[in-house]
């Protein structure tokens, strides 16, 4: 019988890995038939910017974070950029050390335009180190563990 703890993706105790798994930022989008478009996080220095102020990560081991000021490209403006922003409902976003999250399109469509689900290169005025996660997904709404908090976004891929 199917188990969500055999879907890494599922909520699940988790020790936060301090490491990035390489030092390259660059990222790919998976289409639905499986082809890869390439990207880097240079790309969202051109695009429209949004903001997601007051974010905390709350690690339960190590505790809570922030608030931050994170900006970036908002994941729906990025899809729609890419003529993606009807290909799919979900999206899975994940990390080269296997960490990930989905977000589906109903998410994306009511974001709050004062905290949205961001593809984030920047923290507090800064730009995002690799070290800290460039690029990381900030999904301001969750509040309870840091698990949809995906640093070194490698993959985003389209589920339909
Ligand atoms: N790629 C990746 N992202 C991750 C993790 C991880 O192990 N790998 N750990 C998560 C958890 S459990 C926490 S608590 C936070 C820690 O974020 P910080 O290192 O910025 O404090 O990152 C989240 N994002
Ligand atoms: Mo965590």
């Amino acid at each position: 019988m199917p188990n969500s703890s055999d879907d890494p993706l599922a909520p699940h105790a988790h020790e936060p890995n301090p490491d990035p798994p390489s030092s390259d930022a660059s990222f790919m989008v998976q289409l639905s038939d499986g082809r890869c478009l390439g990207c880097s996080p240079e790309l969202l220095k051109s695009l429209p910017r949004s903001v997601s102020a007051n974010v905390f990560i709350v690690s339960t081991g190590h505790g809570t974070s922030g608030p931050f000021r994170f900006e970036g490209v908002t994941l729906a403006d990025f899809m729609a950029f890419l003529g993606l922003g009807e290909a799919f409902s979900k999206l899975e976003i994940v990390s080269e050390d296997g960490f990930g999250t989905r977000v589906t399109k109903g998410e994306l469509e009511k974001n709050d335009p004062l905290s949205p689900i961001l593809l984030a290169d920047r923290i507090d005025n800064r730009p995002l180190s690799r070290r800290a996660g460039l690029l990381r997904l900030i999904v301001p709404s969750e509040r309870d563990d840091a698990l949809r908090q995906v640093k070194w976004v490698y993959r985003i891929r389209l589920l339909i």
